[in-house]
């Protein structure tokens, strides 16, 4: 039985008793935490150009004043000593070696997270009483945060008119803790929380993320429309004498549910893919880092490659994988790669794997199919070398 953190309860417990239900403070989730990265790292992180952040000012020229990064040297000259915060998005992916951290997380699917936020304060940082759409687990990093919440849901949250920050218009808090280093509070989404700073603290938001029903059909048209399926037409076998010729009948929407809810029955693989298309997907505000430059690489060269150096993954891209009856997919950067059947092991280590070895190579290099899906995300920046590649003209 695995345990989770150090909670008393095992990760399946927590699953069936927490995930999605209801909050739970975890003390000494990370025995003696420090954290590895400054509030100087982070203030940083925050200055340059391809990293999201954001500087909330309790008390700014407007109440809860919003500044977007690239942060300037300026907006820290001008900061009162409380009553901020900074937030640096994806570190996770801009600091790699921050990895190791998110790796106890890895009972809840690798698809589901979406990254590691970290947000600095001095006393009275916070940024409002809200809610999230998304799970979060909340690590005190460094310093103390006095976290509220109330344990009813909130779904349709009145805000403060007037303010960039969503922050709830309402807030009766019935629980409140104070958390210490290496202390984690986890939520589920909608539950209204409200965190201040009590000292210079720092805290680690390890964010999941939920696709919506919307997207999921968005998806799957889009996929259905790239391999050319067009779907059956409506049909009406059973049409009644119509009374009013102009209207759209109860029955003709009931139809058209039948056509649809088919569609949807009879696509299990296409919804696997345009689900994996959907979850890796880069987001808007990493593609400039995200993506390598283009190079040319042909089968050969790959083995070339690595009998020079190890292959990497991109951390800014995430993988997922599938299989169906011929064969499966790998999913990354929002694109569906097909393996066959044998090449069905492969997939889990090249999604799961942080380095390709030679040895890598060897066993890689005996399935066709996933040699083709190696050099297409090799070209597609889901994996590099660190060595000088050349361009070639294949
Ligand atoms: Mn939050």
């Amino acid at each position: 039985m695995q345990n989770f953190f150090n909670s008393g309860l095992t990760q399946q417990q927590f699953l069936d008793e927490y995930w999605q239900k209801k909050p739970l403070l975890i003390r000494q989730a990370f025995v003696d935490f420090k954290s590895p990265i400054s509030a100087d790292e982070l203030a940083g992180l925050a200055c340059e150009a391809d990293i999201e952040s954001r500087l909330i000012k309790e008390r700014g020229a407007e109440p809860w004043q919003v500044t977007c990064g690239p942060l300037e040297p300026e907006d820290f000259e001008s900061l009162p000593e409380t009553h901020w915060t900074i937030l640096v998005q994806d570190v996770d992916k801009h600091i790699p070696s921050l990895q190791p951290l998110l790796a106890p997380f890895k009972f809840i699917p690798d698809w589901r997270r979406d990254d590691l936020m970290i947000s600095f304060a001095p006393e009275g940082g916070s940024v409002g009483a809200h809610t999230d759409s998304y799970d979060v687990f909340l690590l005190q990093a460094m310093g103390t945060r006095r976290w509220q919440i109330m344990h009813e849901p909130v779904y349709e949250a009145k805000l403060v008119d007037g303010i960039e920050l969503k922050i709830l218009a309402e807030f009766a808090a019935d629980e409140t803790w104070e958390l210490e280093p290496g202390d984690m509070l986890y939520l589920p989404p909608n539950i209204a929380h409200y965190g201040v700073a009590l000292n210079d603290c720092m805290t680690f938001s390890i964010g999941f993320q939920a696709p919506r029903q919307i997207e999921i059909l968005d998806s799957l048209v889009n996929t259905c429309l790239e391999k050319g399926l067009d779907g059956r037409y409506y049909a009406d076998r059973d049409l009644a004498l119509a009374e009013q010729g102009s209207e759209l009948t109860p029955q003709a929407i009931q139809r058209t549910k039948d056509l649809l809810h088919d569609l949807i029955e009879q696509s299990d693989d296409l919804l696997a893919e345009s689900l994996g298309k959907l979850v890796t997907k880069v987001k808007p505000s990493l593609y400039e880092v995200a993506f390598l430059p283009d190079y040319e690489l042909s089968t050969p060269h790959l083995a070339k490659y690595f009998t020079q150096g190890d292959c990497y993954k991109n951390h800014y891209l995430q993988f997922a994988w599938s299989s169906h009856a011929e064969g499966g997919w790998l999913f990354s950067g929002g694109e569906s790669y097909a393996v066959d059947k044998a090449g069905i092991p492969f997939l889990a280590l090249l999604c799961e794997k942080t380095v390709l070895t030679e040895q890598d190579w060897f066993d890689i290099n005996k399935n066709q199919s996933v040699v083709d899906v190696l050099r297409a995300l090799i070209l597609n920046s889901g994996w590099f070398f660190k060595i000088e590649v050349e361009y070639y003209d294949d």
